[in-house]
């Protein structure tokens, strides 16, 4: 009989907080899953969702085994009546009823599904050239070897076309490395000591929970909350003060407010003049943007943001979370670059407690070039492959020719759900000439449309190294439990799909263990010192910015493991860092070292140098009066993760779905009351949900959330609203950038 064990993880999904996790494993089975309570940041409590991740990973609905596709591609049902949500949709178990009566898959072995996929390319490639097979992947899980590592190697060497991750953060990258030339922030463990804190597009309870015991703490010492966003967030109703800001008007509101504080001689002098770079150009800008005019754009009242802008200036330390919200939306880049300036003016850069985050993923520098192989090519290849941008899918699909996309690989994805302009890319999906494969946990939207489907362990089955964009800890998470029936890693099937295309490069054939030393074989000083014993003794270790924490270098036996152990969600003690403050002396890693307010790197790309707000062409700004007037913010859920977690009955009772929350004027104009049935629709599209007036939303605006389109009404989800247009920095999606109109088709006394 086997013992008891407590394997330490770490959460792998595409979440700023990379919780330290402890699962229980009795006689191989993960009896337990627990936060692990000696993380200083995610402090033994999990999300709602995760805390439920035996439900997932012992679900029935899993993928277990590799099938090939007997069927015609799509849903294999009809679909459901207009407006009738749910019920008319088969559950998944029936849909897994379904999938062992045979009547949409086979079952095959390993070795019949990787000839199959290795003589289909080998054709493709002789016919159309390696371009035609396009990877397609993003955020399934984001360690550092199962998010990227073995796949890039393969489709490297394989020749194939190169996608550009984009979908989720390339604006707001774009934007906060235009002025820091990297992506570091405010540790949150020090948003503790701040006085005054925005939470700044960051729906921090449903997206990044982990944060909220540092600024519940605060509050207790006094700080005031301010929460910018469009929609009331469960953080704005508790807020010390909710601003509602007309969407994709961030930049406008952000130069404001720098018109304010150096107009009233606000700034920090002497940090600007010794650590930054252009500020007379921006002194010249924000003279565009006095309060008044930017009121006009944003909705917020002059008095407001010259109150706001002086309050941020004068309470200290003042710190900003910035979260990627702000830019889903046409000027996102923009938006992002004009806020990373204000803490450069203000020099809070200085303070513990001060500054901003959006990511700290900067800090980690794992050597990706030795994980991803870039150098790899195909044999007779003497030009850099294609790329794509995952976000115009629909387009790469239909439209694109020379070589057409003839194959299409999907793994931590399922883009039939999450990648706008859903309707274009489902009528690429549906081609009969396209093969795809579709690596996957369960039977997503995606893998309706697969002709291979092959089954992907989750974490608990596999050993990974986990880095965070919300704090500077890094993990090991190790392998649980057995993989569930025949489910392998994305490392193990691109291991044996080079074997099959007769890849011969040593790097094909590394282990786990190899390629965790090599990521962790870097040229970033803040690596040094930290081996995978290490991480396998102490699970997570700070990265070493010179000091140690206190807590650190002690070995996890020493860690009480209780099967009791409650989580710990109050910050009752401070964890008292050596704070980190990444640009207190400057230290910027933009070229010229400083901030830089003023940019010649986007004057090259003719974009304003300094910063503009330009209104979201489908917006109410756009140009003439729109057939479809309301804007639409196409949100993710706070109970699901993307499309992840939205079929499983437990996270399904947290979320009510398919709801469009509208503002109770917009509602009246158009006869609607809370709990009608209304179509949702513009020229992409329409969806039927029911109307919710629930104050959530301002006038103008309508939300709904992101959800799997076949448990949607009439299989579709939010997607099929959402457009393609990328965003002014990154080539990002535009996801907060869509007009609808909405009209009501049954009120709810009728149904
Ligand atoms: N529970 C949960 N957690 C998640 C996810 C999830 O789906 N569910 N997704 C994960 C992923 S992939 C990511 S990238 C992160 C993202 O996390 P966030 O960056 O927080 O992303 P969003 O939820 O898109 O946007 C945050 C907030 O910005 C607001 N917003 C929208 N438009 C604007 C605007 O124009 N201006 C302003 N000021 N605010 C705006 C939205 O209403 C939302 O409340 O969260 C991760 N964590
Ligand atoms: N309307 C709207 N659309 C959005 C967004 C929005 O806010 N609104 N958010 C956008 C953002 S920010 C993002 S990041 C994208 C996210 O887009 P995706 O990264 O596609 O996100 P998920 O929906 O979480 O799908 C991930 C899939 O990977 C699978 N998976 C998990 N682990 C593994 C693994 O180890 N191996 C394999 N092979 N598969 C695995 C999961 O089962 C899941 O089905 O969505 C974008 N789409
Ligand atoms: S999804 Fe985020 S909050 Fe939830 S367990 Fe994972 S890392 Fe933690
Ligand atoms: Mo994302």
């Amino acid at each position: 009989m086997m013992a008891k064990r407590v394997v330490h993880a770490a959460c792998p999904h595409d979440c700023p907080d990379a919780c330290g996790v402890l699962i229980t494993v009795e006689n191989g089975r993960a009896t337990k899953i627990q936060g692990d309570p000696a993380h200083p940041v995610t402090r033994g409590f999990l999300c709602a969702k995760v805390a439920k991740y035996l439900d997932r990973v012992y679900s029935p609905d899993r993928v277990l085994y590799p099938m090939r596709r007997i069927a015609p591609k799509g849903p294999q049902r009809s679909s459901a009546p207009h407006g009738q949500p749910r019920a008319a949709v088969p559950t998944q178990s029936q849909m897994i009823a379904a999938v062992l009566a045979q009547e949409i898959w086979r079952r095959i072995t390993w070795d019949e599904a990787l000839d199959e996929i290795s003589s289909r390319f080998r054709a493709i490639i002789a016919e159309f050239g390696s371009e035609a097979i396009l990877p397609y992947s993003y955020g399934g899980t984001i360690a550092a070897l199962n998010g990227g590592s073995m796949d890039r190697r393969f489709f490297a060497r394989l020749g194939a076309s190169q996608l550009l991750r984009t979908i989720c953060s390339a604006a707001g990258e774009a934007g906060i490395e235009s002025v820091l030339g990297v992506k570091l922030g405010t540790e949150p463990e020090q948003f503790l000591h701040s006085r005054y804190i925005i939470a700044w597009a960051a729906n921090i309870h449903g997206n990044n929970v982990h944060l909220w015991p540092f600024i519940a703490e605060a509050r207790r010492r006094g700080a005031k909350l301010v929460v910018i966003d469009p929609y009331r967030t469960r953080t704005a109703a508790c807020a010390d003060w909710y601003i509602p800001i007309n969407p994709g008007t961030d930049a406008a509101l952000a130069l404001a407010m720098m018109h304010v504080i150096i107009g009233e001689g606000l700034h920090d002098a002497d940090y600007i003049s010794k650590y930054t770079l252009g500020f007379n150009a921006l002194r010249q800008k924000v003279k565009e943007y006095p309060p008044e005019r930017v009121a006009q754009w944003t909705g917020i009242s002059a008095d407001d943001i010259r109150k706001l802008a002086r309050e941020y200036a004068t309470t200290r330390p003042a710190v900003i979370r910035l979260n990627y919200g702000v830019q889903r939306s046409e000027g996102g880049g923009m938006a992002t670059r004009a806020i990373c300036m204000l803490p450069c003016i203000t020099g809070s850069w200085k303070e513990s407690g001060g500054g901003l985050q959006l990511s700290t993923s900067g800090a980690f520098g794992l050597n990706k070039s030795a994980l991803q192989r870039p150098d790899l090519h195909a044999d007779d290849m003497s030009h850099s492959p294609r790329t794509i941008n995952m976000v115009e899918l629909g387009k790469a699909l239909n439209r694109l020719d020379d070589p057409p996309v003839k194959a299409l690989f999907v793994y931590n994805s399922n883009p039939a759900a999450v990648c706008p302009n859903h309707n274009e890319v489902i009528k690429g999906l549906k081609r009969p000439d396209l093969f795809t494969v579709v690596h996957e946990q369960f039977f997503t939207d995606t893998t309706d449309y697969a002709d291979i489907l092959l089954p992907a362990t989750t974490f608990f089955e596999h050993k990974d190294l986990q880095p965070a964009y919300g704090h500077y800890y890094l993990q090991i998470s190790d392998q649980a439990i057995e993989p569930l029936g025949e489910c392998r890693s994305n490392i193990d099937v691109f291991r044996a799909l080079a074997e099959r295309m007769g890849f011969t490069e040593t790097c094909f054939t590394e282990s786990i263990d190899e390629m965790i030393d090599e990521a962790l074989d870097s040229e970033n000083p803040w690596l040094k010192g930290i081996t995978r014993e290490r991480l396998e003794n102490e699970g997570h270790i700070r990265l070493n910015f010179g000091a140690e924490l206190r807590s650190a270098g002690q070995p996890r036996a020493a860690v009480p493991i209780s099967s009791t152990a409650q989580p710990r969600a109050a910050v009752t003690t401070c964890v008292e860092p050596n704070p980190f403050l990444p640009f207190s002396h400057g230290n910027f890693h933009t070229p010229s070292g400083k901030a830089e307010l003023y940019s010649e790197a986007l004057k090259a790309q003719s974009l304003d140098p300094v910063a503009e707000f330009k209104p979201p062409a489908e917006s109410r700004y756009g140009n003439g009066k729109s057939k479809f007037p309301l804007e639409l913010l196409a949100r993710k859920a706070d109970n699901f993760l993307n499309s992840t977690f939205s079929n499983l009955p437990s996270t399904q009772q947290m979320e009510e779905t398919n709801l469009l929350e509208m503002h109770e004027s917009d509602a009246r104009a158009r006869h609607i009351a809370d709990g009608d049935a209304v179509r949702v629709f513009n020229r992409r599209g329409e969806i039927f949900l029911k109307a919710r007036v629930d104050g959530a939303v301002q006038p103008g605006v309508v939300s709904a959330r992101l959800n799997w389109a076949k448990l949607g009404p009439g299989g579709r989800n939010i997607n099929v609203l959402t457009s393609e247009k990328l965003t002014d920095l990154g080539n990002s999606a535009t996801f907060y950038s869509v007009l609808v109109e909405v009209e009501r088709i049954r009120s709810k006394a009728n149904s």
